[in-house]
Formats: structure tokens, C-alpha cells, sequence
């Protein structure tokens, strides 16, 4: 493994690889990323030049795509639209990144040989009731409920069936809700946080018994990276930290984080087709690869995310405004 490229790498989950990845291995890495609004080049400050390339480009565009997969052994592929409630008010663009981009990848590796592992998410099993003892597993039928979810399950069958039909040497994983630091505001928990910090109070959705589960960014990295050292070929393998969490338990430790009232929050506006919940069991993971998640203290990960937010308010502080206008315009 010398050559890696990692799309969608200036992203939340991607950057934390490249910089999980400069520490663990020797390898050399180039980021392909189109630098949507999601991106941030701050999140992949203070990397080696002579180990991390930046190449801005669209992973659908085989024309950018083709000759970078020549250049790299591994290919790990993070690249997406990745917002449930953007594919609820637009979902073209998640067709295009997510399906065509996927595609793009897997004709430009099997033109080369070069191994892919593909990123994807929990979401592709749909959801479960709140009470239901089982958890999804690698054998779980594929039930997605967004547009965004579909897009993901569409591309991991294309992942699938480029491995069985053309002999591509790829490896899935899904993974369940991360957090942790260079999280875009739009998302769940970073939303609430900067809502409080801006003076403002959390929105939870309905009534908020909707159930995530929680895993931080670089236990995601560290099992991504697993899979790339001794994951087998053609295998999917399920990430997760058993971090179950309603999104009403979830509000209530943030605000308990900043020193204010647990009740202090807005019910606003539901998701449209919103799953109730998600739930990993990753024993293949841990037994097979010998996995484990090092940040299984989910308070204290919340309380160190909040100082991480604290402290970077001059990053997320010029998206706030628009964030907060788009989602007031739909109720939330
Ligand atoms: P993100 O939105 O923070 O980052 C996505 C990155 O992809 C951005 O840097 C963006 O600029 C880039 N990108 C988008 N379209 C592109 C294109 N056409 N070409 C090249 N780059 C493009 O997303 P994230 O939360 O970091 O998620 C990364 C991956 O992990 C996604 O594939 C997502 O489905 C998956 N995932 C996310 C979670 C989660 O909790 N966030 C959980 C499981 C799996
Ligand atoms: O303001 C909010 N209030 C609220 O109650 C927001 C933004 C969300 N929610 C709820 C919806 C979900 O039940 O919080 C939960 C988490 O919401 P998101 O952060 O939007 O995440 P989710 O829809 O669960 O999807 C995430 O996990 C799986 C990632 O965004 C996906 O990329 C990943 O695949």
C-alpha cells in the first residue's frame, strides 16, 4: 500500500482519514475532491507536502478520474453528497457523485487493477422499530429510505456486482452516524452545538425518540484502514461502536455539555420519511479483523467536540446563517 487516493478527502469523514492514515502508514496520498460546499482545505492543514497531494476534480469525470487511478495501488473512496435533507429538497446531484461517481471509479479500476474500498452507510438497511433485539449484520436485506440512502445502495450494488461480473478487487464497509471534529454544521449534533454557542437553542425533529447510532470519526478511520490491511476481497464489513442514542438523549447532553437547562430545546418540523433507527453489530469486523473502537466514552467525545466547536468558531460561523435560513424555510 505506497499510493493511495482518497475521494471526497476534504471532507468530515475523509480528512480524518488522510491525517489518520499519514500517522499510521508510509504511504503517499492524493485527495480528489470537488470541494462542495461540505469540503474544507482547514481540515487538511498541517500534512506533510512531500506525503499529501490536493487534486480538485469530480470523481464523475472520468477524464480526471482515469490517469489518477493509473497513478495509485489503493483507492479508498469517501466522495458523496451526504445530507439526508438536501436529497429530500434536491436529490439530482446525489445520482450523479453518488451512482455515476461510483461507476467512474469502478470502470477506471478495472481497467487497472487497482484495489478500491468503498465507503458506504448503515442507512442502505433502512431502519429499525425501537425495540427490535436484532441489530443490522452483513447479511441484512438492503431497504433504504431517501434518496440519499438509495443512491448509497445503489452504489454499493454497483461495488458488488463490478466484483462478481469483472473480477474487481473492492471491499465495502458501512458505517454507522459519526461525530467528532470538521463536521459540516448542517449535521445533527454540530447544528445543535452552534446553535448554542450562536445563542440560539437545538431543533430536534418530532418528538426526537428517533434512535443513532453514534461512533467517532477516527474509530471510522482506524476500521477503514483495518479492512484495507487484511480485509478479504468482495467482503462488506459493518463499522460501529455500539453508540446507541435517541436524538432527545442526544440535545439533552449537549445542552448539560454547555451549562444550560436539558429542556432548553425547539421541536420543529419532522423529517419526511425519517428512519426511526440504526443499530450495528460489527462482530464480523472485531473477530474476523480484530477491530476495536479506542473512543467508546461517548460523553466525554461529546464534551471534547464542544470544546472543538468552541474553539473554531471562525470556521463554521459564515455557513451558519445560510444553514439556518434554508432549514427556518422548510419548519425546522
Ligand atoms: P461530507 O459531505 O462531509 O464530505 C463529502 C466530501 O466529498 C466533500 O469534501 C465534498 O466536496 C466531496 N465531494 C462531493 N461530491 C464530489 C464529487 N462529485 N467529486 C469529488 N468530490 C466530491 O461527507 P462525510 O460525512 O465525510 O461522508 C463521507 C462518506 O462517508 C460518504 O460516502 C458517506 O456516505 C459515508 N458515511 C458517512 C457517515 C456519517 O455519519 N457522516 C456514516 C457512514 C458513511
Ligand atoms: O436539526 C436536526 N434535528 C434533528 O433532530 C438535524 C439536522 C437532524 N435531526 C435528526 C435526524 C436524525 O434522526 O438527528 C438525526 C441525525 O441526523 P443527521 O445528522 O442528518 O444524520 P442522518 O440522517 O442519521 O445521516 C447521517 O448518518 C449516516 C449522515 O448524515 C449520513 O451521511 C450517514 O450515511
Amino acid at each position: 500500500m505506497q499510493r493511495i487516493l482518497v475521494t471526497g478527502g476534504a471532507g468530515f469523514i475523509g480528512s480524518n482519514f488522510v491525517h489518520h492514515a499519514v500517522s499510521h502508514t508510509d504511504a503517499r496520498l492524493t485527495v480528489l475532491d470537488k470541494m462542495t460546499y461540505a469540503a474544507s482545505r482547514d481540515a487538511l492543514a498541517g500534512l506533510p507536502e512531500d506525503r499529501v497531494t490536493v487534486v480538485v476534480g469530480d470523481v464523475a469525470d472520468a477524464a480526471t478520474v482515469d490517469p489518477l487511478v493509473a497513478a495509485h495501488d489503493t483507492v479508498v473512496h469517501y466522495a458523496a453528497e451526504s445530507h439526508n435533507d438536501n436529497s429530500l429538497s434536491d436529490p439530482s446531484p446525489f445520482i450523479r457523485t453518488n451512482l455515476v461517481g461510483t461507476f467512474t471509479l469502478l470502470e477506471a479500476v478495472r481497467r487497472t487493477g487497482c484495489r478500491l474500498h468503498h465507503v458506504s452507510t448503515d442507512e442502505v438497511y433502512g431502519d429499525l422499530e425501537l425495540d427490535d433485539p436484532e441489530r443490522f449484520t452483513e447479511e441484512t436485506a438492503y431497504r433504504p429510505s431517501s434518496p440519499y440512502s438509495a443512491s448509497k445502495a445503489g452504489s454499493d450494488h454497483l461495488v458488488r456486482a463490478w466484483v462478481r461480473s469483472f473480477g474487481v478487487r473492492a471491499t465495502i464497509s458501512n458505517c454507522s452516524n459519526n461525530y467528532g471534529p470538521w463536521q459540516h454544521i448542517e449535521k445533527f449534533i454540530p447544528r445543535q452545538i452552534t446553535n448554542v454557542l450562536a445563542g440560539g437553542r437545538p431543533k430536534l425533529y418530532g418528538a426526537g425518540a428517533n434512535v443513532r447510532d453514534w461512533i467517532h470519526t477516527e474509530d471510522h478511520s482506524s476500521a477503514v484502514l483495518r479492512i484495507l490491511e487484511a480485509g478479504r476481497i468482495g467482503e462488506t464489513y459493518l463499522i460501529g461502536a455500539d453508540g446507541e442514542r435517541s436524538n432527545l438523549e442526544v440535545v439533552r447532553l449537549i445542552l448539560r455539555v454547555l451549562g444550560r437547562a436539558e429542556d432548553d430545546f425547539e421541536h420543529v418540523t419532522d423529517r419526511p420519511g425519517h428512519d426511526l433507527r440504526y443499530a450495528i453489530d460489527s462482530t464480523k469486523l472485531r473477530k474476523e479483523l480484530g477491530w476495536e473502537p479506542m473512543f467508546d466514552d461517548f460523553e466525554a467525545g461529546m464534551a471534547r467536540t464542544v470544546e472543538w466547536y468552541r474553539d473554531h468558531e471562525t470556521w463554521w460561523r459564515p455557513a451558519k446563517e445560510a444553514v439556518e435560513s434554508a432549514y427556518a424555510a422548510k419548519g425546522q
